[in-house]
C-alpha cells in the first residue's frame, strides 16, 4: 500500500524542494503532511496537485505516517524524529543529529544503497551533508577502480546552505553593495558580510581548528564509503552564490590514472555529466551547469609530475543533489525493495 508521508520543515529552503520533488518524480504516497514551527501553521502550499495546510510541529501525531522527512535543522530532529520514529514513522533525517550514529544508516542511494536491508534499528535513516553527497558519488568510482591514498578538496559553498534565511541575508547585502555603499552589512548568518566576500568558515570551529563542516565531510565520507581509515582533508568556504555548491577536488590514487579511462568512467555514472569529456578543459558553474539533478564535473586533469594524482571540479545543486532529491531517493530505493 502506499506510503503516508510528512514533511517536517517544509517551508524551509530544503522543504519547499522535497514538495516540488515529490510531485515531479511521482513518488507513490496516500498523502503528505505538512510540519513546520507555530510561526507557520495554518499556511496553505500545494503538493502534488492539491493544497495542503500546514500544521504546528508540536503535538503533531506520527502514528499515520509510514515516511517523515525531516529538515527543520538539528536541534529539531534531536527533538522529535526520535519520538516521530517511535510513533512508527520511518525517518529520512536531512541534518547532522544522527549521522555518525551505529543504528543510523548514512546513505547515498548510487553509493550504498545495499545499507538498507530492512527498518534500522534506530527507525531513522540519514542524509549526509551536501557537500559531502556530491563527492562520494564520485571518489567512489575512483576508489574501486585506482584506490585512494588521500583527497584534498576545498569548498566554494552557497548561501542556500544556510536556508531561506542565507539567501535572503546574501541578496541584502549585495543591495547594500550596490545601493548605499559604505552601509554596515548583515553578518548574522555567515560569520561575516557574505555580498562580495568569500568566508573560510562553515558551521562552528572545533578543538582541532577544522569546522564542523570540514570534520563532516571527513567523518561522513568514511562512513558512506565504508572506508574508515579515508584520508579526506577540506577546507570549506561560504562564497556569494545563491544555490549549488561547488569543489576543488584534488586525488591522490594508489595506481596512475589515466585520464581518457577517468572521464569515461566518471560519465558513465547515473545522473554525472562530464562536461569535458569532449572539449578538454570544459567546466560547470552554479549559474550554467544544466541538468539540475546531475552532478556536474569539469576541469579533469592528472598531473603531468605525478601521474597518480589528479584534479578535477565539482558542482552540484546542494538543495536538490545535496539534500531534498538524496532524501526522496532514499525514499524511493525503500519503497523499490520493500523495506517498510
Ligand atoms: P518556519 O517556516 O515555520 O520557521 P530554512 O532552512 O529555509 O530556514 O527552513 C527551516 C525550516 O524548519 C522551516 O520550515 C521552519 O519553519 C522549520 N522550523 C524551524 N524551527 C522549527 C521548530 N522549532 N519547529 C518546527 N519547525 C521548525
Ligand atoms: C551549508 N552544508 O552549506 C551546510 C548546510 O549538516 O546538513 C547543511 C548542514 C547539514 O551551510
Amino acid at each position: 500500500k502506499a506510503p503516508g508521508i510528512a514533511i517536517v520543515g517544509a517551508t524551509g529552503a530544503v522543504g519547499q524542494t522535497l514538495v516540488e520533488l515529490i510531485g515531479t518524480r511521482g513518488l507513490r504516497h496516500r498523502g503528505v503532511r505538512l510540519a513546520a514551527s507555530a510561526r507557520s501553521a495554518g499556511r496553505r502550499i500545494e503538493v502534488d496537485g492539491r493544497t495542503r495546510t500546514v500544521e504546528d510541529l508540536e503535538g503533531f501525531d506520527f502514528s499515520g505516517t509510514d515516511i517523515a522527512f525531516f529538515s527543520a535543522g538539528t536541534s529539531v530532529s534531536q527533538k522529535y524524529a526520535r519520538p516521530a520514529a517511535a510513533q512508527g514513522a520511518l525517518v529520512i533525517d536531512n541534518t547532522n543529529a544522527f549521522r555518525m550514529d551505529p543504528d543510523t544508516p548514512l546513505v547515498v542511494p548510487q553509493v550504498n544503497a545495499d545499507v538498507l536491508t530492512g527498518r534500522p534499528a534506530s527507525g531513522i535513516i540519514a542524509n549526509p551533508n551536501c557537500s559531502t553527497i556530491p563527492l562520494v558519488r564520485l571518489l567512489r568510482t575512483v576508489e574501486q577502480r585506482w584506490g585512494i591514498r588521500q583527497v584534498v578538496v576545498s569548498t566554494y559553498q552557497a548561501a542556500s546552505g544556510q536556508g531561506e534565511h542565507g539567501i535572503a541575508e546574501l541578496r541584502e547585502g549585495a543591495e547594500l553593495v550596490l545601493h548605499e555603499p559604505g552601509a554596515e552589512l548583515p553578518a548574522d548568518r555567515f560569520g561575516k558580510p557574505l555580498a562580495f566576500n568569500v568566508v573560510p568558515f562553515i558551521d562552528r570551529l572545533l578543538e582541532t581548528g577544522f569546522t564542523m563542516e570540514e570534520q563532516k565531510m571527513l567523518q561522513e565520507s568514511r562512513k558512506i564509503l565504508g572506508l574508515p581509515h579515508l584520508d579526506v582533508t577540506t577546507t570549506c568556504v561560504r562564497v556569494p552564490v545563491v544555490n549549488s555548491h561547488s569543489e576543488a577536488v584534488w586525488v591522490e590514487a594508489t595506481e596512475p590514472v589515466d585520464r581518457a579511462e577517468l572521464v569515461a568512467r566518471l560519465a558513465e555514472l547515473p545522473e554525472v555529466t562530464v562536461h569535458d569529456r569532449d572539449t578538454l578543459g570544459a567546466y560547470p558553474t552554479p549559474l550554467t551547469a544544466g541538468e539540475p539533478d546531475h552532478v556536474h564535473v569539469g576541469r579533469v586533469r592528472v598531473a603531468p609530475h605525478n601521474p597518480r594524482g589528479f584534479w578535477l571540479w565539482l558542482v552540484a545543486d546542494n538543495l536538490r543533489i545535496g539534500a531534498a532529491l538524496n532524501a526522496v531517493q532514499i525514499a524511493e530505493t525503500v519503497l523499490d525493495r520493500g523495506l517498510l
